[in-house]
């Protein structure tokens, strides 16, 4: 998993359509798509620990729903999608495509583990 930090203040539209403010600090994790993979398909996340998202796509437009939180945003080539959550428990979310792009698409998924 790669992470940096980010030291910016920057309001910043969720997946949602709701704006937040991200804290300096806030740790990002980019995942990028391609048919029919996320990678990493595992992320380890902090409970209670805010971070964004950095959702990129080597191929095609993706989706990346995680039903469990409510989110669902659209991962567009050469563009960078930025989702902030913060998990409020541990445990694995499930993450998968929601956007048919081809044979192998029903298995393009992934989970966000959530970690004490
Ligand atoms: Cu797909």
């Amino acid at each position: 998993m790669i992470q940096r930090r980010v030291f910016l203040l920057a309001a910043m539209a969720t997946a949602a359509g709701t704006v937040r403010l991200v804290q300096a600090g806030t740790n990002e994790v980019r995942i990028s798509a391609k048919k029919f993979e996320f990678n990493p398909a595992e992320v380890r996340l902090k409970v209670g620990q805010p971070v964004v998202l950095v959702l990129t796509s080597e191929d095609r437009i993706h989706g990346f729903k995680v039903p469990d939180l409510g989110l669902r945003a659209e991962i567009v080539p050469g563009q960078e999608t930025r989702v902030a959550l913060t998990p409020d428990k541990t445990g694995q979310i499930v993450f998968f495509c929601d956007v048919f792009c081809g044979d192998g698409h029903e298995e393009m998924g992934g989970t966000l583990i959530v970690e004490a």
